[in-house]
């Protein structure tokens, strides 16, 4: 792979809006990715692989529990600062974007809201410190846009749990530490439960043959059988709505995470147009290019304010479920097109790993899909708007 050259589009200004925090926590990330990430993913992503090595480093940068309290190992930022660590993790990889994601929203997020102290001292720090990493299982094989239905059950033992079921397409879950799962109890409840592995008939077998965000690890969580200790469960959220209220705070990072891959296709796109001379002349000179690069820079920027002023609202508490997922729904659609003709742009050089469109084009299929679908967030925002909910 090129050497990173990225230069990140601000065409509104808009770290002027940012503070100094905000721009102190942002920039460290971007170095990070330019020197730890950028070099190797595209290798990584070739053979299919999680660097592991780049562990520490998301740790210190902070993205592992950006807004949890210090007391516990987080970096107590606010959630512009966390979506600015995503938007800029995921300008080097959806991937590793993911794997930050779900320790953070997934793993944390439940920990901390839904937990006792016991469980917030025993899991937070070593998870934010990433000495630990977390999956989060919610989707099975025969429940993915409809979790409500899962089959995964646990049952009281007296002196502990006997979970039993499967979850699949599970990020992170062939290396994690932890896993926290969704099951429902006898009486059809659902609560949240951390399995630890080494727990017995507790298995992650990983998914092979991807096409996409092949630098992240995805497999499935099997339970046998597994005893789990009663002071394992998530006491304080149960229902569909505790795993749902995991799933805003992982979509609203992917709301910024998508910029920040349509940013660097962007890049790499008028950089190859300014310099790539036919007919002899530059082809940005070309009404053709010129076209597909202002329209990119156009759903950048329409997207930046998007992902800000939804920042503002979750800092206040105000962002509801349904306008995140207008703004992880439309921002990942805008960062699949663009990566689509940011390739075009490239001409044949945009199908190779010298160049990294491809790798983000191929990985956005999964974030367009992953989350709550591109048709369920749509759905998601009818339900709001009519107070009809067509899902079913
Ligand atoms: P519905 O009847 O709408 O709701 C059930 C209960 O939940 C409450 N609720 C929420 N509570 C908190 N936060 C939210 N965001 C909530 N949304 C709903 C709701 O009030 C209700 O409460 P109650 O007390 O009345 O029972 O549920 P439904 O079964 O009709 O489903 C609605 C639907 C389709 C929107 C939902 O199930 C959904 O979002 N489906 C998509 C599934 C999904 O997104 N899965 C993601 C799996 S994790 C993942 O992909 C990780 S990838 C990570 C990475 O690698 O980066
Ligand atoms: P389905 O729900 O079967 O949907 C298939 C199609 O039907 C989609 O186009 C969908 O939009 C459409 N559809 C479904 N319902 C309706 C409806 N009511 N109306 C109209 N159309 C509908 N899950 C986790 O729990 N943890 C993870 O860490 C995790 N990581 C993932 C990593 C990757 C790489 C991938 C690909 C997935 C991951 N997932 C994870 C699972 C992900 O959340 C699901 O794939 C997603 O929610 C969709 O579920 P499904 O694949 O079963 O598709």
């Amino acid at each position: 792979m090129r050497p990173d050259l990225f230069e990140a589009p601000d065409y509104y200004n808009l770290d002027d809006l940012f503070s100094q925090e905000h721009l102190l926590v942002r920039d460290a990330a971007r170095q990070w990715v330019k020197r730890d990430v950028s070099p190797i993913i595209e290798e990584y992503a070739q053979k299919a692989e999680f660097p592991k090595q780049i562990i520490s480093g998301l740790a210190e940068i902070g993205a592992f529990g950006p807004y949890i309290p210090e007391e516990y190992g987080g970096a107590g930022l606010d959630q512009i600062s966390y979506g600015l660590i995503m938007q800029e993790i995921e300008r080097g990889d959806s991937g590793v974007r993911s794997t930050a994601s779900v320790q953070s929203s997934l793993v944390m997020y439940p920990i901390y809201t839904y937990g006792t102290e016991a469980q917030r001292k025993k899991y937070l720090p070593k998870l934010a410190a990433g000495e630990w990493m977390g999956s989060f299982g919610l989707t099975e094989p025969n429940h993915g846009s409809n979790p409500s239905g899962m089959e995964t059950k646990f049952k009281d033992m007296g002196d502990h749990y006997l979970l039993n079921g499967a979850k699949l397409w599970i990020s992170n879950s062939p290396f994690c530490d932890i896993a926290v799962v969704w099951a429902k109890n006898e009486e059809g409840r659902i609560h949240g439960l951390i399995v630890e592995r080494g727990m017995e008939g507790f298995t992650t077998p990983e998914t092979h043959n991807k096409w996409s965000l092949r630098a992240s690890a995805t497999g499935e969580l099997i339970f046998d059988n597994v005893k789990v200790p009663k002071e394992n469960l998530l006491p304080n959220k149960t229902g569909l709505g505790a795993p749902l209220g995991c799933l805003d705070s992982a979509r609203f990072g992917i709301a910024w995470g998508a910029i920040g891959a349509a940013m660097d296709c962007y890049d790499t796109a008028l950089r190859y147009a300014k310099e790539r001379i036919q007919f002899g002349k530059p082809i940005a000179a070309t009404q053709l290019q010129q076209k597909k690069l202002a329209e990119m820079i156009t759903e950048i920027t329409k997207a930046q304010l998007l992902a800000f002023r939804l920042g503002q609202l979750k800092n206040e508490g105000r962002a509801t479920t349904a306008q995140i997922s207008m703004a992880k729904r439309n921002n990942v659609e805008m960062a699949i097109k663009i990566a689509r003709e940011a390739r075009q742009v490239l001409g044949g050089m945009g199908i190779t790993g010298e160049y990294s469109i491809m790798r983000h084009m191929m990985n956005l299929e999964s974030v367009i899909t992953y989350e709550g679908t591109h048709d369920i967030h749509l759905l998601i925002t009818g339900a709001d708007i009519t107070g009809m909910p067509a899902f079913k």
